[in-house]
């Protein structure tokens, strides 16, 4: 296992489209195995692929309070989405410190490949609904200050690059 490096916004590899993973072989598996690392390290309760620069279709996340129920999503489809939406708080690992309303559908049910590569369907509601559409806008390329005003927005990279470089000069 390794811990992996996560991309900060605004890296411009942040917005590169995931492809299809094509087989859950020992790449992947290797892969699975790192993120979920990176994440609990992290204290993040998701990471997508794309965050680590892999741009393939892989997602880990564990919304629970324990940090004991780790989920692997590969090439994840969402086949139901509540009308009913519901505005939260995101944050993202991406995009340290910063935390932001988005509005999100409340209910989502996710087809998707477990680690041992059976395709599964898990219905998930409140922070695992948020964190599950989170990831898969990562997977698109997209963040989720990017929900946010045009002014929020450059605001965060403006801190966000003047972080980088004081983290550079230290
Ligand atoms: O750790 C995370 N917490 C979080 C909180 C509210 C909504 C979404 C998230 S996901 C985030 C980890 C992350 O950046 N995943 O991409
Ligand atoms: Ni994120």
């Amino acid at each position: 296992m390794a811990l992996l490096n996560i991309l900060r916004y605004p890296d411009p590899r942040l917005h590169t489209v995931a492809k299809p993973v094509e087989a859950v072989d020992d790449r992947i598996r290797q892969l699975v195995d790192d993120m979920l690392q990176t994440m609990y390290d992290a204290e993040g309760v998701g990471l997508a692929a794309t965050q680590v620069d892999v741009h393939e279709r892989v997602i880990v996340m564990d919304t629970t309070e324990q940090r004991d129920h780790p989920i692997v999503l590969v090439n994840p489809e969402l086949v139901e989405k509540s009308a009913e939406m519901k505005v939260s708080e995101e944050g993202c690992l991406s995009v340290p410190q910063v935390y932001d309303k988005v509005e999100r559908h409340a209910r989502v049910k996710v087809r998707a490949m477990g680690r041992d590569g059976e395709w599964f369907e898990m219905e998930c509601e409140g922070l695992a609904a948020v964190c599950v559409q989170h990831e898969m806008d990562h997977l698109m390329g997209r963040v989720f200050v990017e929900y946010l005003s045009l002014l929020k927005r450059d605001r965060i990279k403006t801190k966000m690059l003047k972080k980088s470089r004081e983290e550079q000069r230290a």
